[in-house]
């Protein structure tokens, strides 16, 4: 079914989504509900944010489905089945797709609208965004739910445009798909998205080579068809689950909390505990294993070296698996991979590993890439699976700002700062979904997005029964909140990993840990504190007193 028509869509709004994803089409649904005149809109052609773009070979969630899905509607999640444990892109694109017929969302999403500034006027209490092409849309509050990974990065390679095969990025992939048969294909990066494309990659391509810059941790994902017996208890029990799920730091249920810290556990022991692990799948399971695999260093690299020892027995040419054995961060601190086959496809005769930390890609060239040494590397085809301008990115996309001379882009010079990752001091009636200082990347997203935008809507509801039409966070509500959200990180080994979590993978960004990592338990707990309390480091008003 069509969009709605743009010429005679609604130019004012009681609340601007911004995204058409998961996050968008939830908040559309929730709003709604509270008799809100609201409207998403996307830059996409089609709904669905990340899994509309995201459709790269092997793409799937590393979530499993029954978690990985929305918890609002018991019908819902009693009549979805998933084919799998976990989500293919697809099957979770037809998901949302599903959902967004089923709650008739569609008629409030605007589809291929970019929106590029949104600008606040304090005396008419009221945002303005304008579209790309021109459109400008009125509302009271705007909900900023345009996704933490959702600005592709290519690097700024020199010689890019004289490359005369094809490339691609992970995140922009061609809807029509990518042959790859007979060609010499390289992928550069090697993330989850590398690490989830390479082996379908190597089965297609006459030559893959591997650019790896940092060697990341994977673990087996173990996916299989769902079968009656993993669906029909865990739906007989669903919304229990779904309760016990938020008493969880990852908002993942299902999985024992960890009672012992590493050291304590003989040596044969631990072994034990992370073979079954290993075996289980998974990558909750394996960080569950000690109490202590996030805070302690010695206790980490217990879980690190089995994991390296993994990679060391399944690669057969040892040059080769040394260089895939993570070294220069604890497991688990950057984004912990799930794969089928990865290490395995090293062993393919086509398949080879280049270290780009020791010799650095100088530049494309018209047939392939040249290293710093002067090597080169013929190719037909380049994936950049480099990843994106992560939690800040959307956000900066978009001209933010206000009359009185806010802008967001300064605002956030030096880092990004929030208020429990929801709202901006100096930007009144703006709410963000899973942004910086929220705990979202590092959970179960699904949850954390109904999470977020249930507080939005019950906010922008308690002030509508107050008289009241304002809030915002206080300069200081948010200096606290981005100490503590740091001080967090700063008791855990996250920081000693050069990830997106800090800005490391972008050149010249801000070098400021951005994600929550005191748990989804701690965080809505503090989320439900403050609207019970009466909205303590939130000024809640009624604009009128500025026109006076
Ligand atoms: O991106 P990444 P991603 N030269 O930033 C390398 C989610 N996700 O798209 O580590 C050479 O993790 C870079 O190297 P380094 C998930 O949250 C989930 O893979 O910076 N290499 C790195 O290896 C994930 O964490 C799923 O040294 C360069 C890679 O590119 C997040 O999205 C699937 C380079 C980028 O890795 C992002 O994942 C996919 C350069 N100039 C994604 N620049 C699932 O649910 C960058 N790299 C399974």
């Amino acid at each position: 079914m069509p969009d709605a028509s743009h010429s005679s869509a609604p130019r004012d709004l009681d609340v601007a989504i911004v995204g058409g994803g998961l996050a968008g089409l939830y908040a559309i649904h929730r709003l709604r509900k509270l008799g809100l005149k609201v409207r998403a809109y996307e830059a996409g052609s089609g709904i669905g944010g990340t899994w509309f773009w995201n459709r790269y070979p092997g793409a799937r969630c590393d979530v499993e489905s029954l978690e990985y899905s929305y918890s609002f509607d018991e019908a819902l999640q009693q009549e979805w089945k998933w084919p799998e444990r976990y989500g293919t892109q697809p099957e979770i694109l037809r998901y949302i797709n599903h959902v967004a017929d089923r709650f008739d969302l569609r008629r409030d999403v605007q589809l291929d609208t970019r929106i590029k500034a949104a600008h606040f006027d304090r005396k008419a209490n009221q945002w303005t965004l304008r579209t790309e092409a021109g459109e400008e849309i009125r509302a009271r509050y705007c909900v900023m739910a345009a996704g933490n990974l959702s600005t592709p990065r290519v690097p700024d390679f020199k010689g890019i445009h004289d490359f005369k095969g094809k490339w691609y990025h992970s995140g922009l992939w061609p809807h029509e798909g990518v042959e790859f048969t007979g060609l010499r294909v390289g992928v550069i990066g090697t993330g989850s998205s590398g690490v989830q494309m390479i082996p379908i990659i190597a089965q297609q391509a006459k030559h893959l080579t591997v650019f790896q810059r940092t060697a990341n941790f994977s673990l087996p994902a173990r996916n299989m068809p769902m079968t009656p017996e993993r669906e029909g208890p865990h739906k007989a029990e669903y919304s229990a689950r779904r309760a016990a799920a938020q008493e969880t730091p990852f908002a993942i249920g299902g999985y024992p909390r960890p009672t012992r810290k590493t050291l304590e556990v003989p040596a044969e022991e631990r072994a034990k505990t992370y073979e079954a692990k290993w075996q289980e799948g998974g990558s909750i399971s394996y960080l569950y294993s000690y109490t202590d695999l996030l805070v302690d260093k010695e206790a980490n690299d217990t879980a690190s070296e089995f994991v390296r020892n993994k990679i060391r027995s399944t690669v057969k040419d040892r040059k080769t698996a040394e260089l895939l054995a993570p070294k220069d961060h604890p497991i688990g601190t950057k984004r912990l991979c799930l794969d089928t086959n990865y290490y395995e496809t090293y062993n393919r005769e086509n398949v080879a590993l280049v270290d780009v930390r020791s010799d650095p890609i100088k530049e494309l060239t018209a047939t392939g890439v040249r290293l710093q040494s002067g090597a080169e590397v013929e190719l037909d085809a380049i994936v950049f699976a480099t990843g994106f301008d992560a939690m800040t990115g959307a956000l900066n996309e978009i001209d933010v700002r206000t009359g009185d001379g806010a802008v967001l882009r300064r605002h956030w010079e030096g880092g990004p700062l929030t208020y429990l990752g929801l709202m901006v001091s100096g930007f009144p009636n703006m709410f963000v979904v899973t942004g910086p200082g929220s705990p979202g990347v590092k959970t179960q997203m699904i949850a954390s997005i109904e999470q977020h935008v249930d507080w939005i809507a019950d906010t922008i509801d308690h002030l509508g029964k107050h008289q009241l039409d304002r809030i915002e966070p206080t300069p200081k509500a948010e200096m606290d909140w981005v100490h503590h959200v740091n001080a967090v990180a700063d008791s855990t080994l996250y920081p000693l990993a050069n990830s997106w979590y800090v800005g490391a993978n972008i050149p010249g960004k801000p070098r400021v840990f951005m994600p929550y990592v005191g748990g989804f338990d701690r965080y809505k707990k503090r989320c439900d504190e403050i609207s019970a309390g009466g909205y303590p480091g939130f000024t809640l008003s009624r604009h009128k007193a500025d026109v006076a």
